[in-house]
């Protein structure tokens, strides 16, 4: 098997330890504050909805490379395979092919707390 496809499984499985971890502090704090858009301490369906729309409009604009209304394999693949070399190379801070769960950890969560405060900011 390729070194590269050996990387993104690797790549696959810290990120899902990351985000199960992350998931069990982060879970009921963010969810409220990434939903409630009125701030009053309670997400309604309607909300939630509305939340949930704003996030796939923003990411299908993204996977949308060539701005045609449309998302091809070849974009999709494109995308992610970007964020993946650029996460690969964000976390392997000494570039010798080895990622540390604790970087990855501290990152996702310093990436969670500025997408939070982006959030908070567009509403
Ligand atoms: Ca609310
Ligand atoms: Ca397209």
């Amino acid at each position: 098997m390729k070194k590269t496809t050996w990387r993104l499984m690797l790549l696959a499985v810290v990120l899902s330890f990351a985000a199960s971890v992350s998931a069990d502090n982060d879970h009921e704090t963010g969810v409220v504050s990434k939903f409630d858009l009125d701030h009053d301490g309670l997400v309604t369906r309607s909300e939630y909805d509305e939340s949930f729309d704003r996030k796939m409009k923003k990411k299908l604009k993204w996977l949308d490379i060539n701005k045609d209304g449309v998302i091809s394999p070849v974009e999709f693949i494109g995308r992610h395979r970007d964020e993946f070399d650029k996460r690969w190379a964000k976390w392997d801070t000494n570039n010798d092919d080895i990622i540390s769960v604790d970087v990855v950890l501290k990152q996702q969560q310093a990436s969670r707390q500025a997408e939070n405060q982006e959030d908070q900011k567009s509403q």
